[in-house]
């Protein structure tokens, strides 16, 4: 029984999925699913990627968190439209959130909204929120295992941005060892290095975001 229900949950889910995909498309918004574990660095890689991306589209943020509004806090300072998304505990988001969110938004002064997911590596993977292409962080001090225990997240994504790699050395991490187990389960996955902290790697990540959004774009 137990079963039953979690399944018919996921495919409501997939219809409202499709249904938020329909009106971002008629607003020509494309809209950036950003996963990873608490502490990855959504928040710091979001920041970047709008202080590079603001100039070209109009960027709104919804912050996901099971409390408090810290995040959306710092987005709000930089002057971005943004909205706090409370899970209350819940370890994950789902598209009738974000379905309910949209209408807090200005839809036809939006070319972008990031979507910064719950911390957690399992979940959110599990749950289509509508968006146009999921970008997954992994933070160096996590380990260069995490793309073989925690699959799913990485098989769903579109992009993995390998983040702090300017922690590299102190780590251990192996990247090489990333990237195979990442292209075995998800072949078109685009990888990057980044560091959020001192930029490397960002104007790479940026570019193809860019060239996703002008894709989403253009197709809605
Ligand atoms: N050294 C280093 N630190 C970073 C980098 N990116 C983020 N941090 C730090 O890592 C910590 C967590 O970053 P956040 O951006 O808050 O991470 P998050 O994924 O949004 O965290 P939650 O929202 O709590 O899940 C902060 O202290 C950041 O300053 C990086 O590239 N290098
Ligand atoms: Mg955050």
């Amino acid at each position: 029984m137990e079963i039953k229900v979690m399944h018919q949950v996921m495919e409501w889910n997939e219809d409202v999925s499709d249904a938020v995909k329909a009106e971002l498309a008629s607003h020509n918004v494309c809209l950036i699913n950003v996963l990873g574990s608490p502490g990855a660095g959504k928040t710091s890689t979001i920041i970047s990627l709008i202080d590079r991306l603001r100039d070209k589209y109009r960027i709104g943020v919804i912050e996901g968190d099971i409390a408090g509004q810290i995040d959306a806090d710092t987005i709000h300072a930089l002057g971005i439209p943004v909205v706090q998304l409370d899970t209350d505990g819940a370890c994950h988001i789902e598209a009738m959130s974000i379905q309910l969110l949209l209408k807090e938004f200005d839809l036809a002064n939006l070319d972008v909204i990031f979507v910064e997911n719950i911390g957690n590596l399992v979940c959110p993977a599990e749950f289509n929120i509508g968006e146009s292409f999921r970008l997954a962080l992994l933070s160096i001090p996590e380990g260069d295992d995490k793309v073989e225990k925690y699959p799913l997240m990485f098989a769903t994504s579109h992009a993995l941005a390998m983040n702090k790699y300017d922690l590299k050395e102190y780590f251990g991490f192996d990247d090489e060892r990333v990237e195979r187990s990442a292209r075995g389960i998800n072949p078109e996955i685009q990888i990057f290095r980044v560091s959020s902290r001192d930029g490397l790697g960002l104007d790479e990540l940026t570019g193809w975001i860019s060239r996703r959004i002008d894709d989403t774009i253009a197709k809605s």
